[in-house]
């Protein structure tokens, strides 16, 4: 029985890019085929439970804009109702999965006990919708960063009490990702940072968070849990500064503390950005170590200097992601996961639908111009090229140990080696790329 709220519209189709339609698609066709695989396959779309169906539009200078008849959440009744809406949204867009923190799902009880019989029950009903709709859950996670008891940090809280309630609070949301088939499990460190070192113990705190992703780990093999655990780098905000700052940063981490074969790394566009990076230097990043999870699609405002979570709009920028992403071989079992909210003066929920519509046809556009600069092989070609005198025997020696330092200054001293710079060819390699956007 349908609740109402989306009254009027009807599942989206395909219609092509002449269409006038605002409720159809005019980029994304799950059907159509890309390098052999069908676009739904390589995007593997995602709706992020909490800016949809959680945030009531609060910002820190006003409260709910948007006043949805499941507000406010504070019951299991309205945690249902919000789910039922949930799912007709994710049904009217035809995405193939959606991602939850606990405290999005089920009202906050208080108590640790209460929590988790709520999130059993919320989680069991939703259960059913995915037998019915066949949508599936693309990654599970605990949200650690809104209610008081996580002010300083969950794992890097100065206190072990709540480092065990983040412990027990985290097996809680394992559990169920795991019960309901989910392909990932995400830890994104909200607070897991300081605001100053006057009351911080920096080496303490990692080594806590070290310890405790190993936990993750190890209950994950425990209970047979076969999907990816990932970690979402960010900057700052909430927290000044956060141990998770960006992909090299975690592949440091991950690496310190023995984890860099057992946990992969979800990007977001916007912090990224935060990062003073481009999205496609983080995904590079990963790549280059193997390490790339999943993505958090959305766009930051360029001036703001906040997590704008905007759905994503720019062609240009999403083809160049997903061309990094191709590079690695996909998504593999990750996907695109559209952490990105309404503004909140959108008040209708026509709104949400186009939001991610609009979101949706963007990323269809960046793959399709990705595959396309693949299919080509421009770029390819111009990398291998920019390399090749890497293939010389001397340059090999001086990879592989035949050569040090000074057998290195002999052999330049030997050829009289006069190096001529060539050109990095940076705006014709840019003209290319707007050959395919
Ligand atoms: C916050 C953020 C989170 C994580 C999940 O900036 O991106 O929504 O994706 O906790
Ligand atoms: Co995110």
């Amino acid at each position: 029985m349908s609740t109402g709220f989306f009254d009027g519209i009807e599942k989206l189709q395909f219609e092509g890019r002449d269409s006038q339609n605002e409720l159809a698609f005019k980029h994304y066709n799950p059907d159509e085929m890309i390098l052999g695989k069908r676009a739904e396959e390589h995007l593997r779309f995602a709706v992020a439970y909490w800016h949809s169906f959680a945030w009531e539009g609060h910002d820190p200078f006003g409260g709910p804009t948007f006043q949805r008849p499941w507000h406010p959440q504070d019951d299991m009744g309205r945690a249902k109702m919000k789910a039922d809406v949930a799912f007709e949204m994710f049904e009217l867009l035809g995405v193939p999965y959606f991602c939850w923190h606990d405290a999005d799902v089920r009202p906050e009880q208080g108590n640790y006990a209460d929590n988790v019989s709520t999130l059993d029950e919320i989680t069991d009903y939703m259960m059913g919708k995915m037998e019915s709709s066949g949508i599936g859950l693309l990654w599970g996670t605990a949200n650690m960063f809104s209610d008081r008891r996580w002010m300083s940090g969950a794992s890097t809280n100065p206190d072990p009490d709540i480092f065990a309630f983040a412990a027990a609070t985290v097996k809680s949301c394992m559990d169920a990702t795991h019960k309901m088939g989910g392909q990932n499990y995400v830890l994104w460190g909200g607070r897991e940072g300081y605001e100053t070192l006057l009351n911080t113990d920096l080496g303490k705190e990692l080594d806590h968070m070290g310890r405790f992703l190993n936990m993750v780990v190890e209950y994950k093999h425990k209970i047979g849990f076969k999907g990816q655990i990932l970690v979402e780098p960010k900057p700052q905000e909430p927290s000044k500064h956060q141990y998770d700052y960006d992909a090299a940063t975690c592949i440091g981490f991950l690496r310190k503390y023995g984890l860099e074969n057992e946990v992969k790394l979800n990007l977001e566009q916007g912090h990224a950005i935060l990062a003073g990076h481009s999205f496609e230097h983080e995904i590079a990043t990963a790549a280059a170590e193997g390490l790339l999870g999943s993505i958090d699609m959305n766009r930051n405002d360029y001036q703001s200097g906040w997590d704008t979570d905007q759905f994503p709009n720019n062609v240009p920028e999403v083809a160049l992601a997903y061309y990094h992403i191709l590079k690695a071989g996909g998504l593999g079992s990750g996907g695109t996961n559209f952490d990105a909210k309404l503004r909140r003066q959108s008040l209708d929920p026509i709104d949400l639908i186009t939001g991610h519509a609009g979101g949706m046809d963007i990323c269809a556009r960046g793959l399709q111009a990705a595959a396309a600069m693949v299919d080509d092989g421009g770029l390819e070609k111009q990398l291998s090229d920019r390399y090749v005198k890497w293939d010389n025997e001397y340059a090999q020696k001086m990879l592989d140990g035949s050569y040090d330092l000074s057998d290195i200054a002999a052999y330049v001293r030997k050829t009289d080696l006069r190096p001529e710079p060539v050109s990095g060819r940076q705006e014709r390699l840019e003209n290319y790329v707007n050959r395919f956007v």
